[in-house]
């Protein structure tokens, strides 16, 4: 079954991101798929309200495992299946806590066996920051687009199901952080979303199934 991986910084709106999109695709129950790092399963049954309310929040790394739903994908006649994997946010350098270490590697091995990887980005914080500073490049970096997010970028371009998306577009300065993503990618397809209002989730749709 192919797998489409949700990846990026901690607090970016990964987890928001696929419970609404699940809902977006019909979805009112999901179904979760959850593997530890030390390699225990389990399922969890949550409605979209309870899986917002248990999974995401402004703490940073919310998420420290792979959690799994599974997505009905039209092909011709009969269903296809795709799993859309949320992960443990990537950090800089080497974390203090051994468990996010762990969880940290494990999202980095299921990188490496991902058909289509999402990359998301908080649009708003990278535009709020070149803001303040006057010069979006350069702030860019040093706040919402951190070295993780430039090798993801470098890895992606050799993966046909890459695709970023800036998030958080409903929030002020976000247009700016997505002019930002588009300029320095601009080899790279950048997609303007809301995890939270569901806008630009036809498109990352069209990205999914093209690849299912
Ligand atoms: N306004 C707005 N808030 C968002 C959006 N996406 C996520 N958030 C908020 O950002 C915070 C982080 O969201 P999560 O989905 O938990 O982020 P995450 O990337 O899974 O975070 P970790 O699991 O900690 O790595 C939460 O408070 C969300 O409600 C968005 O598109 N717009
Ligand atoms: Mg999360």
């Amino acid at each position: 079954m192919r797998r489409s991986l949700v990846i990026g910084s901690a607090n970016v709106g990964k987890t928001l991101f696929c419970i609404h999109f699940a809902r977006y695709l019909g979805l009112r129950q999901l179904r979760w798929f959850v593997e530890q790092a030390d390699g225990t399963t389990e399922q969890r049954q949550l409605a979209v309200e309870e899986a917002v309310r248990l999974l995401s929040g402004p703490a940073a790394h919310r998420t420290r495992q792979l959690q799994t739903v599974s997505l009905d994908v039209p092909r011709g006649k009969v269903n296809r299946q795709v799993l859309l994997t949320d992960t443990t946010g990537l950090a800089e350098g080497i974390h203090t806590d051994p468990l996010l270490r762990e969880a940290m590697a494990q999202t980095l091995q299921a990188l490496a066996e991902a058909q289509v990887i999402l990359h998301i980005v908080d649009a708003a914080r990278i535009g709020t920051s070149a803001d303040k500073a006057g010069d979006v490049g350069r702030a860019a970096r040093a706040v919402g687009w951190s070295p993780v997010d430039e090798q993801l970028a470098d890895y992606g371009q050799a993966v046909g199901g890459y695709l970023i998306l800036a998030n958080k577009m409903d929030l002020p300065g976000a247009k700016q952080g997505y002019q930002f993503l588009r300029k320095r990618y601009s080899k790279q397809r950048v997609v303007p979303i809301s995890a939270l209002t569901g806008s630009g989730f036809r498109e990352v749709r069209q990205h999914v199934w093209r690849y299912a």
